[in-house]
């Protein structure tokens, strides 16, 4: 099967400008091929990862991917999709973005070999290409009228829409036209919201470049989940690719979280499984679904290349041992991983009664429930059952010296920290 109905096959498409031109032109060359991401934030999340990957399938295919970092089109801020005017960032922020997200983009890519990823930043040339070139050689070519007919202008004209940000659609169509020279590239993929400035570019590419010069779109889908809930999202935030924003042990459980509904239709957007992987994957969800195998290798899959196989191993550990209860096989990094969304309480260092501790950390709601809960064995310290109703909370306890678990009954966990 080749690329693009491989491509159709995972739903990765969702809109194409020449869907015929395309498949000729991967039959016959190797081309270069694009997508740019703008370092608004110091990492990504994982609503980046799609246009990402798909790039990537098309470097295993035998094309060259550019990923593009946005220094300069990161200044000035893309309108799509948004209502209302951007803030705009400090020349500091977007430098240190833009480092961040090279470095985190470095991982998704191969940069050896003859179609070798090349990473590029759109601050080298657009910084030097100065304003009357600018209105001559590239303005000169986009009608006013041609862009207020581009859905993420027109939805702007009322709230209103900056010089600035109205211009962006130029800037990301310089960058196009600049790789087509640079790189021969004569695709640029993207998010659906990028319909709009990937046509700009070819509109750009077709004025200033000689007759008969064609380059081509391609868009992903916006991801979805089936009960409605948008992607990406938990209860504390966005899913960041940053382990220190999420954890890999978080970043597992995102994943290990997908709905049955939605599950292979992510194996099919983000894995590199073959067709027969997911396939067999898609029968264990109809016929076992309380396995939930599908969640367990998507949230492999994903871990490891977005973390590592070290970090996997680690995720893995500690979804267990939060299952069965059994913490004490953790170190504390993994603990505070594992924990870190559980209810925490603030203790004074110094000794302090378990009932006590109970009662002042909202755990048992009071000094008599708390002393039942002792007795019938249904609380535990650091993973071990304690039945002493004079238990004193001591330096033992601690962790490396800060902090303790306690849990109740089954699931029911709380973190204790200590104060100095
Ligand atoms: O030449 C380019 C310069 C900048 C960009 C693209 C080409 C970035 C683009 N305008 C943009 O804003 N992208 C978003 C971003 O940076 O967060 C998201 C899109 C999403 C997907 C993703 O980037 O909203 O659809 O394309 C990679």
């Amino acid at each position: 099967m080749d690329l693009l109905q491989d491509l159709k096959w995972r739903g990765i498409i969702y809109q194409q400008t020449d869907e015929e031109g395309l498949k000729e032109l991967l039959e016959k060359e190797s081309i270069s091929i694009y997508c740019g991401i703008d370092p608004t934030a110091d990492s990504m999340h994982i609503g980046h990862l799609l246009p990402f990957l798909t790039l990537r399938r098309f470097q295993q295919h035998g094309h060259r991917p550019l990923p593009v970092i946005g220094g300069a089109t990161g200044l000035i801020g893309d309108p799509s999709g948004k209502s209302e005017e951007r803030n705009l960032l400090t020349v500091e922020t977007v430098q240190h973005n833009a480092d961040s997200i090279k470095e985190q983009l470095k991982r998704i890519f191969d940069f050896d070999g003859e179609n070798g990823a090349v990473m590029v930043n759109n601050y080298d040339w657009t910084s030097t290409t100065d304003l009357v070139t600018f209105l001559r050689d590239i303005g000169k070519h986009i009608g006013v009228n041609y862009m207020l007919a581009k859905d993420t202008i027109a939805n702007r004209l009322e709230t209103g829409i900056s010089f600035t940000e109205f211009t962006y659609t130029i800037l990301q169509a310089m960058d196009f036209n600049h790789l087509y020279e640079t790189y021969n590239c004569k695709l640029q993929i993207g998010g659906s919201d990028q319909w709009g400035n990937i046509t700009t570019g070819l509109e750009l590419i077709r004025k200033k470049q000689e007759e008969g010069a064609k380059a081509y779109g391609l868009t992903i889908p916006l991801v979805t989940k089936a009960d409605g809930t948008k992607f990406g999202k938990t209860e504390s935030g966005a899913v960041w690719l940053d382990a220190q924003k999420t954890s890999p042990y978080e970043f597992y459980q995102f994943w290990i979280n997908t709905a049955d509904a939605d599950v292979v239709k992510y194996l099919k957007y983000f894995t590199f499984l073959s067709h027969e992987e997911i396939e067999s994957l898609e029968q264990a969800v109809e016929t076992e679904p309380h396995l939930r195998k599908a969640q367990k290798v998507l949230a492999g899959e994903m871990t490891k290349l977005i973390h590592g196989e070290a970090s996997l191993e680690q995720a893995i550990k500690i979804s267990a041992a939060l299952f069965s209860g059994d913490i004490k096989s953790l170190t504390a990094s993994e603990i505070k991983q594992g924990f870190k969304d559980v209810p925490s309480f603030e203790a004074e260092q110094g000794e302090l009664s378990l009932v006590d501790l109970l009662v002042q950390a909202k755990i048992s709601p009071s000094k008599r429930q708390a002393r039942e809960d002792i007795q019938n064995g249904a609380v535990s310290i650091n993973g071990d059952k304690v039945t002493n109703l004079t238990h004193m909370l001591s330096e033992e306890d601690r962790i490396e010296g800060e902090f303790t678990i306690i849990r109740r009954g089954k699931k029911k966990y709380t973190m204790i920290k200590y104060t100095n």
